[in-house]
């Protein structure tokens, strides 16, 4: 599975910020049905024990679509499950920790908000990054956005796949993909979306 990252280019968030535990496989199943080419699911407020039942409802769908699965901030969630990959932040354990619980077999990517962050990243072993918030977002309230200025110079430094992060939407897309960016992770514009599938159909026709 790690070796088709660089074919990905839209990652899709199931973010139990948005999303109610038993709306779980249903809205993932959108996502897949819509096109997204990776899944990740974020419960920054729930306990292990609450996360994996959430995983384990997302797995057969994510299956089925042949869409990895990523799980976040837990890399024994993705191990016990034997999920596609692992998502850690810059105050998570390390991509060589979280690559040492997941195995080779997972990739591991990791949150890069600055030029210096991504660079270290990839030094590091991360399989690919997120890059951002690009813009302020609620999803993602207490981080400074970065704006746009720095796209195309993290594409020359970095050669892992980029995922361009934070406040992407329909609207933005175009001034974000004219700024350089190949791939984005799309949350609440997704997630609130009144037909997700269509949302995800329209912007996946767009990159
Ligand atoms: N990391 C940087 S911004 C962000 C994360 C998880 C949230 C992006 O969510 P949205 O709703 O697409 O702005
Ligand atoms: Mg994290």
């Amino acid at each position: 599975m790690r070796s088709r990252i660089s074919d990905f280019k839209l990652y899709g968030i199931v973010d139990l910020g948005y999303v109610e535990p038993k709306d779980v496989a249903r809205v993932t199943a959108d996502l897949v049905t819509g096109g997204v080419d990776l899944v990740q699911l974020r419960a920054k407020k729930l306990p292990i024990d609450q996360i994996v039942p959430l995983a384990e409802a997302m797995l057969p769908v994510t299956r089925a679509g042949q869409v990895p699965l990523v799980i976040n901030d837990h890399p024994e969630i993705a191990a016990k499950l034997g999920a596609e990959g692992v998502h850690v932040g810059q105050d998570d354990q390390s991509v060589a920790r979280a690559r040492d619980v997941v195995g080779d077999a997972c990739f591991v990517g990791k949150s890069t908000h600055s030029l210096s962050q991504a660079e270290a990243a990839v030094e590091e072993g991360a399989d690919y990054i997120g890059f951002g918030p690009l813009f302020a977002t609620g999803t993602k309230p207490d981080y400074v956005p970065i704006g746009l200025d720095d796209i195309s110079e993290v594409h020359r430094r970095v050669q892992v796949p980029i995922f361009c992060i934070g406040g992407v939407n329909p609207q933005r897309l175009d001034q974000i993909l004219a700024a350089g960016a190949r791939r984005v992770v799309i949350v609440s514009a997704f997630l609130q979306a009144a037909d997700i599938a269509s949302e995800v159909r329209a912007v996946k026709a767009r990159l």
